[in-house]
C-alpha cells in the first residue's frame, strides 16, 4: 500500500521532473538552490536546520495553479485532498496591487506537524472571479462562463482514485501508479492550439484571464524551491546570467531573525504554443505564462506579529516614496532595524511569533523548582523554544509575483462594485473547509505548551 504522504512526495517529485523537462530553467534554479543550500549547511552547521531538517527542505517545493470555476475548484480540492492537502488562507488578488489580478485563492497543504516533516509540499490556487463587474462585463462573463463549462480538466477516472486515496489514506500500488500519471498529466502544458482571437479577447482584460480562460486544460504555473540563503542565490542566478525580477519579495535582508517569507522570481519566457488563427489555420506562435520562482522560509508570526508587519510595509512605502532615489531594501532593513524585535526570543516575549516548546530532558540539577512563567522557564534551561515555520503565502507577494509576469497592464472598470469573495464562499465553492492559517499554528504552540504544562506539573496558558 501506498500512503497518502507517499503519493504527495511521489506527486511533488514526479511533478519537478515534468516542469523540469518543460521548462530548463527551473532546473538550473534548483540545482543552484541546492548549492546555496549544502554551502549553508556547511557554514552555520546544525543552526542551518532550525527551520526544517535539510532533507525537507530539499526536497520542499510549492506550486502554482489556476482555474475557471467553482465547480473546477471543488475537483482540484479533490486531487490534493488525496494527497492529505487542505485548503488554508484566503487571498483576495483583486485588491492586493495597484493593477489587480482577477483571482481569489487559497492554499493546499498539509497542516499537522509531522505530515508537514515528512513533505510539506503545498500549491498555491487561484480561481478566475468571473462574476466581478470590475473586469468582465455580462456579455464577456457569459461567454466566458459557457467556454469554461465545456472543458474538463481532471478525467473521472483520475476524480474517482483521488476521492479513494482521501477516504482511505492510502491506495495500493497499481492504482496509486495511475493516479500519479493522471494527476502529473493534468498539470502538463497542453499541446493543444490555442484560440489567438478567443485568448486575446481576455488578454485585454488581464493576462491571467486569458491563460486561465483562453484555453482548455491547466497547467501548473510555476514550481517553487526553498532555499536558505535567497540574497546569495539571487547573487548567483544572476551570475548565470538569468534574469531575475528586480527585488526580493517580503522582509529586507537584515541581521534579525528570519519571519515569514522572502521570493523572487526569473520571468516569464516565451514557450512555442500552436495558434489557430480567426481564418481556422494552426500557425506557431510563443506564449509567457510560465516562470520560475524561489522562496526562504521564516518564524510564522501570531496575529499581532503580522500587523506589526504590515505596519512596517506601510512605513517601508512611505519612507521609500519619500526618497525615491534611495535603495528600496536599505530603506526597510533600516525600519525593521529600529521597529522589529531582533531575536527569537524577544519575538516570543512580545506574542509577535509562534514557537513550539518542549521540556529540556538533560538539564543538570541545581536544586531549584520551575517557575510558572514561560519566559523564565527558556531563560533559565528548563523548557527550549523552538520556532514554528511559515507554511503559508504573503498576498502582496503573491501579487508581485503575478505582477511581474504579467505583460499588459490589463483593465479594470472602477465604475461597478466588485462581487464579494472571501474564505467563507470559498468554503461553501469547494464543499470544504478553508482553514485559519493563524488557529493551525496556535494549536501546534498550545499542544506544545500543554505537554510542557504536563510535564512540569505547571499551569501554563
Ligand atoms: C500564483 C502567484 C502566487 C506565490 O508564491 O506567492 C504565488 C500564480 O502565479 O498563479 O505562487
Ligand atoms: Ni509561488
Amino acid at each position: 500500500m501506498i500512503r497518502q504522504w507517499q503519493l504527495r512526495a511521489a506527486f511533488a517529485a514526479r511533478l519537478s521532473e515534468m516542469y523540469g523537462r518543460e521548462v530548463p530553467a527551473y532546473t538550473t534554479l534548483v540545482d543552484v538552490s541546492r548549492e546555496v543550500n549544502e554551502d549553508v549547511l556547511r557554514a552555520r552547521g546544525a543552526d542551518a536546520e532550525r527551520l526544517g531538517s535539510i532533507g525537507r527542505v530539499t526536497a520542499e517545493r510549492h506550486g502554482a495553479i489556476r482555474v475557471g470555476t467553482p465547480g473546477e475548484l471543488s475537483q482540484v480540492a479533490r486531487v490534493f485532498g488525496a494527497l492529505g492537502m487542505r485548503p488554508v488562507g484566503f487571498y483576495d488578488l483583486r485588491e492586493a496591487a495597484a493593477s489587480a489580478v482577477p483571482v481569489v485563492s487559497t492554499a493546499f497543504r498539509p497542516v499537522d506537524g509531522e505530515e508537514l516533516a515528512r513533505n510539506p509540499f503545498r500549491v498555491f490556487t487561484s480561481m478566475l472571479t468571473t462574476a466581478d463587474p470590475r473586469f468582465f462585463d455580462p456579455d464577456l462573463r457569459s461567454r466566458l462562463e459557457t467556454f469554461l463549462a465545456g472543458r474538463e480538466l481532471f478525467p473521472p477516472e483520475l476524480l474517482a482514485l483521488a476521492d479513494r486515496a482521501e477516504a482511505e489514506r492510502e491506495l495500493p500500488e497499481e492504482d496509486a501508479e495511475r493516479f500519479l500519471r493522471l494527476a502529473v498529466h493534468a498539470f502538463e502544458l497542453s499541446p493543444e492550439p490555442v484560440d489567438q482571437a478567443w485568448y486575446q479577447t481576455l488578454e485585454r482584460i488581464s493576462a491571467v484571464a486569458a491563460d486561465i480562460g483562453g484555453v482548455r486544460s491547466t497547467h501548473i504555473n510555476h514550481l517553487t524551491p526553498r532555499v536558505l540563503d535567497i540574497d546569495e542565490l539571487y547573487r548567483r542566478m544572476t551570475e548565470r546570467g538569468i534574469q531575475m525580477i528586480d527585488t526580493i519579495q517580503g522582509p529586507p535582508a537584515w541581521k534579525g531573525p528570519d519571519v515569514l517569507l522572502r521570493q523572487t522570481s526569473f520571468r516569464a519566457l516565451a514557450e512555442p504554443r500552436a495558434l489557430r488563427t480567426p481564418d481556422g489555420r494552426v500557425a506557431s506562435g510563443a506564449l509567457r505564462v510560465r516562470f520560475g520562482e524561489v522562496e526562504a522560509r521564516g518564524i510564522a508570526l501570531t496575529r499581532e506579529g503580522r500587523a506589526h508587519y504590515d505596519h512596517l510595509l506601510t512605513l517601508v512605502d512611505q519612507q521609500a516614496s519619500r526618497r525615491p532615489d534611495a535603495d528600496r531594501g536599505e530603506v526597510a532593513r533600516a525600519v525593521w532595524e529600529r521597529h522589529m524585535p531582533g531575536g527569537e526570543r524577544e519575538l516570543a516575549a512580545a506574542g509577535l511569533a509562534y514557537f513550539t516548546y518542549r521540556t529540556v530532558p538533560d538539564r543538570p540539577r541545581d536544586g531549584s523548582r520551575p517557575s510558572a512563567g514561560l519566559g523564565e522557564l527558556v531563560e533559565r534551561g528548563w523548557v527550549r523554544a523552538e520556532p514554528i515555520v511559515y507554511e503559508d503565502f504573503l498576498p502582496r507577494s503573491a501579487a508581485g509575483i503575478f505582477q511581474s509576469n504579467l505583460s499588459g497592464e490589463g483593465t479594470r472598470n472602477n465604475d461597478h462594485q466588485g462581487t464579494a469573495y472571501d474564505a467563507a464562499w470559498l468554503s461553501g465553492a469547494m464543499g470544504r473547509e478553508v482553514l485559519d492559517p493563524f488557529a493551525l499554528y496556535e494549536r501546534q504552540q498550545n499542544s506544545s505548551l500543554d505537554r510542557v504544562a504536563d510535564e512540569l506539573g505547571l499551569d501554563l496558558r
